[in-house]
């Protein structure tokens, strides 16, 4: 059943299904609407969520009475239609004030400004009741290298986000953080660029329990990285937080396609993951939080298009979860696993205490020769993932 609801937990950026289609070398193509307008549409649809940026919804420079009208308006029709606000998140990447970037612009000025503009947000995030409070730093970075001290720039990067994280705490809010990484575009190097690079910053802050990953499709691929083990790597840290699905093909401008309309092995293989956890591993965490689709509903597309996008999202999602089902319950699978000594990965290489001391000194039987010439049979067990996938 392709047919989404409320329980798959899918959600979208009012920035996805709102963006018009400017790009750098045109205007709109498509109407704006009110950001209230989207909500009843989602729901219909079968979405379950909606996500935004503080200046989705009102204007950078809105006074305070404007702000409170227009989040009214948007939460009444987030209710009305059943929706939740699941996370929001902050612009501080399209006033010029935040050219040089919000949490590491070597302006100390902007710095307070833009880290002021984020806390007054993590309020409204609470407010709405919303769970994860996504920080993308897309004016995080240079274009020269000479324009920074990069030591301090990475403590100043982890000063914003350890003050954030505090702020949190201190307003007893019910919220984590879902660090987003890029590796360029806009900037043209932009701090923390993938997965990797966040988690060890993370490591550092001291209120980084808190502090975890929004990974997106696109920006690990457009660092020519693997977005699967990506995620596995982030819930081996216990890091997931939220997730954002799209579709890119190869190491090009940010894309924001549809997922699944980019490299869809991989999509197949992340959809394996998200719904299949790793089943050899049963102790492992598994991402159970929403199914967020950041994507743009391509600039060629109408307003009948932006509809046709988002469900196809949802679909795309669906139609993978089948098929991914089927690929672990497929027996042929179970056994060339078997075969492919998958399941002996989750063993511990030393024994239940055993010295390394004795480790060393044990005598054990082993073949170097005959081991180097085993079958693992990897092309056969992938052979039958994409016969699944293609049939
Ligand atoms: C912007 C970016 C996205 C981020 C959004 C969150 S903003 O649209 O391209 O990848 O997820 O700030
Ligand atoms: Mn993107
Ligand atoms: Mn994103
Ligand atoms: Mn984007």
């Amino acid at each position: 059943n392709h047919t989404p609801t409320p329980e798959d937990k899918f959600s979208f950026g009012l920035w996805t299904v709102g963006w018009t289609g400017t790009d750098p070398f045109g205007t709109s193509t498509r109407p704006a609407f009110d950001p209230w307008e989207y909500a009843a549409k989602l729901a219909e649809l079968g979405a379950w969520g909606i996500t935004f940026h503080d200046n989705d919804v009102f204007p950078f420079d809105a006074t305070d009475e404007e702000r409170s009208s227009r989040v009214g308006k948007l939460k009444d029709a987030a209710d009305k239609a059943g929706l939740v606000i699941e996370m929001v998140t902050t612009n501080t990447f399209s006033h010029p004030v935040f050219k040089d970037g919000g949490l590491t612009a070597n302006d100390r000025s902007v710095r307070r400004f833009g880290l002021r503009k984020v806390l007054r947000n993590v309020d409204l995030a609470a407010e709405l009741g919303a769970s994860t409070f996504v920080m993308w730093g897309g004016r995080e970075g240079t274009e020269y290298e000479s324009s920074k001290d990069l030591y301090a720039a990475h403590a100043r990067y982890a000063e914003g986000l350890d003050t954030v994280a505090a702020y949190i705490k201190e307003q007893g809010y019910d919220l984590r953080i879902g660090l987003e990484p890029k590796p360029n575009e806009p900037r043209g190097d932009i701090f923390l660029p993938t997965i990797g690079h966040a988690l060890a910053l993370i490591a550092t802050l001291d209120n980084g329990d808190i502090v975890g990953l929004n990974p997106e499709v696109g920006h690990e691929q457009m660092a020519n990285l693997n977005y699967t083990h990506g995620l596995a790597q982030a819930l081996h840290s216990d890091k997931l937080f939220h997730i954002d699905l799209n579709g890119q093909r190869g190491l090009k401008y940010d894309q924001d396609l549809v997922f699944g309309h980019g490299d869809l092995i991989s999509a197949f293989f992340t959809v394996d993951l998200l719904v299949n956890g790793f089943p050899f591993s049963p102790d492992a965490p598994r991402y159970d939080g929403p199914i967020h689709f950041d994507y743009k509903p391509s600039r060629t597309e109408g307003v009948e298009g932006i509809w046709d996008s988002a469900r196809a999202n949802m679909e795309m999602y669906l139609l993978l979860a089948e098929k991914a089902k089927a690929f672990r319950a497929d027996p042929q699978v179970q056994a060339l696993m078997k075969e492919a000594s998958v399941d002996e990965l989750a063993q511990p290489t030393l024994a239940e205490g055993e010295s390394i001391k004795d480790f060393l000194a044990a005598e054990e039987e082993f073949d170097a020769d005959a081991k180097g010439a085993r079958e693992y049979r990897y092309v056969e067990l992938y052979q039958a993932a994409l016969r699944h996938l293609v049939s």
